[in-house]
């Protein structure tokens, strides 16, 4: 039994949610865990004896310009350090939570060890304000164990910061609990879907590097050939803007945008495919959502995309920008009844054997093992 800290961004998608489901996955293994973050992660909404959650504060003085997030999270972690008797504090993101684990590692009395997971959001950053490089360098070299959601994430990281450190990739996985089939021909018709009419989905932020027009452009070809609808789920930047695309195109009775949604393993039930047409993604952590719920995607070939998806059996990789060879992909999967079936049966498979939450979360515990 090992007592390990975790420190995320609670509200923030794909590393929040593993952060959250690890801890949880680990506790029910007979760790304790806890949780150092501003708010309370969005997935720990159940309790369990083995998982505390420690509150960063933020208190608003008025000599400082900005509130110093970064410190009072520190002086935390250095406080739960101590207090809870702390082996491990597993950090998501190299900046800043891996910076702060350090400084709080110097603060303590007790030599906590560091694990710091990378999400690719950090290299994102880097590529626009470069003057982080050596920050976040210094986080990751000074980490006990570095691990990364892909193996592009890992070669990305060594060639834009140049380190040797040895970097473990670590998949991401799902809750096969939550994320599963189930019948849903209701919820269908409640959207206003037809029996006979095909669902493609698309999850995200709405960030630009999403590329959510590149998707309803895609979408505006194959509605021309497949009498089907287009769910949109999410908020963010490009949201307006995509909202515009569609009154463009004509798109509008074809076109649901469904907003943030919780439970989205129930939309993807009733999804035939999926779509993620980023121009960076680290892993794309929605799309081994949809194949844990038989759902096969259509991904570019960037990041770590194409070691989710394989290419012609759980779904297919298009070059970034190129929505005519999206739309063929999906018309002819969709026009193809055993087909589908067949990537959505491949689909379901890859994500509970390579990607299964047992595997991913001994994979962790043997790094912890390791580090120890
Ligand atoms: O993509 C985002 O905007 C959110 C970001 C995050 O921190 O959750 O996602 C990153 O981490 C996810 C979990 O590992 C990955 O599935 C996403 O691909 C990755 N996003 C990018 O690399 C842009």
């Amino acid at each position: 039994m090992k007592k390990i800290g975790i420190t995320c961004y609670p509200t923030v998608g794909g590393s929040g949610v593993i952060a959250t489901e690890l801890g949880i996955l680990l506790a029910e293994q007979g760790n304790e865990i806890h949780f150092i973050t501003s708010s309370l992660p969005f997935r720990l909404d159940h309790i369990h004896p083995k998982l505390f959650y420690h509150e960063v504060e933020l208190n608003h003085y008025p000599v400082f310009q900005y509130p110093p997030y970064d410190l009072a999270l520190a002086s935390k972690m250095a406080e739960v350090i101590d207090q809870e008797e702390l082996d491990i504090l597993h950090v998501h993101y190299a900046m800043p939570h891996a910076i702060c684990a350090i400084l709080a590692k110097q603060i303590a009395n007790r030599d906590v060890k560091i694990v710091t997971t990378l999400h690719g959001t950090d290299i994102t950053v880097l590529g626009i304000d470069r003057t982080f490089k050596k920050m976040i360098k210094h986080g990751i070299e000074q980490s006990d164990a570095v691990t990364a959601v892909s193996h592009s994430l890992v070669k990305q990281t060594a060639d834009m910061l140049g380190i040797n450190k040895d970097i473990s990739v670590i998949y991401n996985f799902v809750n096969e609990k939550e994320y599963h089939k189930r019948e849903r021909t209701t919820v269908k018709r409640q959207y206003g879907i037809k029996p006979d009419e095909k669902v493609i989905i698309h999850i995200s932020n709405f960030r630009k590097v999403k590329r959510v027009q590149d998707v309803i452009q895609t979408f505006a070809i194959v509605t021309k050939h497949v009498k089907a609808k287009l769910l949109l789920v999410g908020d963010g930047p490009e949201y307006s803007e995509a909202r515009q695309l569609v009154v463009k195109l004509h798109l509008d009775d074809h076109v649901l945008f469904l907003g943030k949604q919780k439970n989205v393993s129930e939309l993807l039930s009733i999804s035939d495919l999926k779509l993620l047409l980023s121009e960076k993604e680290s892993f794309g952590l929605v799309l081994l959502e949809a194949m844990s719920c038989e759902v096969p995607g259509i991904g570019t070939n960037v990041g770590g995309v194409p070691e989710v998806i394989k290419h012609n059996e759980t779904g297919y990789i298009v070059e970034l920008g190129d929505v005519e060879q999206a739309a063929s992909y999906a018309i002819r999967l969709l026009q193809d009844e055993e087909m589908l079936e067949k990537f959505s049966l491949n689909a379901l498979k890859r994500a509970r054997t390579e990607f299964h939450s047992d595997k991913i979360v001994a994979a962790y515990t043997a790094l912890y093992n390791r580090v120890l």
